[in-house]
């Protein structure tokens, strides 16, 4: 391991830092980092908590993970020999692929080298008089840097739900994204899952297939859509490779670098036969289609919204065969699409099943987890193995973990105490030369489709810097007001800005987080690179650099 930069010389006019940058976290966009801060020959270290490099891949390890995305628009696209010699297996790739996947482009680019696993970062302090980052690892060992880029994901802090005697319980229990790396039977075991946003459909539905009996405890139902998987044969990877350059080019225009983009036409435009046709025709097609390719209108129109959330909650009902079960299953208090869709595969008819249990926590709460199971106001279950399948403390939630300080001492959590206010989604005023990938206000939309973007435009001016020989970069804060400003007037008008969800910053688990927030950029991916490519164009003029 390198030395403490403590143990270097610190008073001369150019310090020896122990690295050119520090890149915390070693999932998609940490890997991707690193590969193009090592072609521009800076000396990188990249730290990671887990023991192997994947991020969201390596965490989220609970039955039934998968891609929601196709998976061929889901993988990097920055090598061709990468693109030829991936073979995808699965339409949307379960997540031991995809950390097969992950695991490939970390050996094939030799990335392990550079990156210090078992590391998590305890603290970032900037250090304006020598112009670095000093980072402290929770071990205790200390580094610095000229650069910080954060890559922490948006959705890497799992949170336990607030519930008395969790502790207390004898069985096993695992939140989804903390889930050992040995097997887990179900088999003739009682389970409870808590949750039902899109990874405790994916839980539940795949525990459904083995579980003695299933409790599910569901406090807010989603409106869930059918992902229709199936497996990629020889010859469909074969087509898929060929249109890899068209779908790349497809993935830069659409709304969110998602395969889908909204249909240009109003709900109201189109006949009741013709809407009914094409939300038929998107209900049976693969993904999210029918979430990001429906009418243009459907996240914004209630009027519209609600036709769209009768149609899917006549599917349910369909589905379910205990209509009273059904409409426990059908959201009353916010509408199709204005929170993220679960996509699923037989979801709604694990509840046909004689050994699963629906437990509606609003109409009997939860009191408390107790050594054998679980109390509500109504009965007390007992079970083998409890999953918490509760969520995470969403976008600066990676964040607020880790001690930032930038200039003066400011510590980032106070900065941002009232949502986050950042330039770009990359910079924040106060916190030099820290870049943030996939941080707050930044598109997110298909992610790895965001992340080569971000990491390209982060990569772009820190070579810029290197060419001119400059050594801190700081958003201006009139940047900062403009951006902020402009991610929250986008977010007008959206129905999902009126619902409680980690897209609005809620998380009844966290102190603090209570109040919703525009901590999302919702324009259009486009947009977005149009205005990062502009400030690039412009020399970066509008970044504070020296
Ligand atoms: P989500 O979407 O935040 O879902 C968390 C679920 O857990 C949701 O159903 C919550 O109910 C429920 N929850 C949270 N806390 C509690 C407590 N205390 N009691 C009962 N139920 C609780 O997280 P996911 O992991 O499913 O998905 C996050 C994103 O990761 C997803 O959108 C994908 O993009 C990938 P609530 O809805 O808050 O009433």
């Amino acid at each position: 391991m390198a030395a403490s930069h403590e143990t270097r010389a610190r008073t001369d006019a150019a310090p020896v830092l122990d690295y050119d940058a520090i890149v915390i976290g070693a999932g998609i966009s940490g890997l991707y980092q690193l590969y193009r801060l090592r072609e521009l020959g800076l000396r990188v270290r990249v730290f990671e908590a887990g023991t192997g490099v994947g991020g969201t891949w390596y965490w989220n390890r609970y039955p039934g993970a998968r891609f929601d995305s196709e998976s061929y628009s889901y993988g990097y696209s920055f090598s061709q020999e990468l693109l030829e010699e991936w073979n995808w297996a699965e339409h949307f790739a379960p997540q031991p692929e995809t950390l097969r996947y992950l695991n490939h482009v970390a050996d094939k680019f030799d990335l392990r080298r550079d990156i210090q696993f078992r590391s998590r970062v305890g603290a970032a302090h900037w250090r304006e008089e020598t112009r670095n980052w000093d980072l402290t690892l929770e071990d205790g060992s200390r580094f610095s840097a000229r650069f910080l880029i954060t890559a922490i994901g948006p959705l890497s802090a799992p949170t336990m739900p607030r519930i008395e005697g969790v502790q207390t319980f004898k069985g096993q229990s695992c939140h989804t994204a903390r889930w050992p790396h040995e097997p887990v039977s179900f088999e003739g075991k009682r389970v409870a899952v808590i949750g039902t946003g899109a990874t405790g459909v994916q839980t539940i539905q795949e525990v459904a297939k083995t579980v003695g009996h299933l409790t599910v405890f569901q406090r807010t139902p989603n409106w869930c859509a059918p992902l229709h998987n199936g497996r990629i044969s020889e010859v469909e990877m074969r087509e898929i490779r060929a249109g890899y350059p068209d779908m790349f080019a497809r993935c830069r225009e659409t709304f969110a670098c998602f395969l889908h983009t909204p249909d240009p036409r109003g709900t109201f435009e189109v006949t009741p036969e013709e809407r009914e046709a094409f939300w038929e025709k998107l209900y049976g097609e693969k993904g999210f289609g029918i979430w990001q390719g429906n009418f243009r209108d459907i996240l914004v129109d209630r009027k519209a919204n609600a036709l769209i959330s009768d149609f899917v909650a006549r599917k349910i009902r369909q589905r379910v065969k205990d209509p009273e079960v059904a409409e426990k299953l059908i959201p009353g208090n916010h509408g199709f699409g204005t929170r993220r869709v679960p996509l699923e595969t037989r979801y709604y008819e694990v509840y046909n099943q004689p050994n699963v249990t629906l437990v509606d926590i609003n109409e009997t709460p939860i009191e408390r987890i107790t050594p054998t199971g679980i109390k509500t106001s109504a009965a007390e279950y007992e079970f083998d193995i409890i999953i918490y399948a509760t969520g995470f403390d969403a976008i600066t939630g990676s964040f607020d973990r880790i001690d930032i300080r930038g200039v003066d001492g400011l510590r980032l959590k106070d900065k941002w105490q009232g949502g986050p206010q950042t330039y770009l989604g990359v910079q924040v005023e106060g916190f030099p030369n820290m870049m943030m990938l996939m941080g707050p206000h930044t598109a997110l939309g298909n992610i790895p489709r965001s992340i080569e973007y971000n990491v390209e435009w982060v990569t772009g001016l820190i070579r810029h810097m290197r060419d001119h020989k400059m050594t801190r970069v700081e958003a201006r804060p009139e940047g900062v007001a403009s951006w902020t400003e402009h991610v929250r007037a986008l977010g007008e008008g959206l129905l999902s800005n009126e619902v409680n969800s980690w897209m609005t910053g809620i998380n009844t688990n966290v102190d603090g987080k209570q109040v919703r927030t525009i901590a999302r950029y919702s324009g259009s991916a486009p947009a977005y690179r149009a205005r990062c490519d502009e400030v690039a164009a412009k020399g970066y003029q509008d970044l504070a650099l020296a």
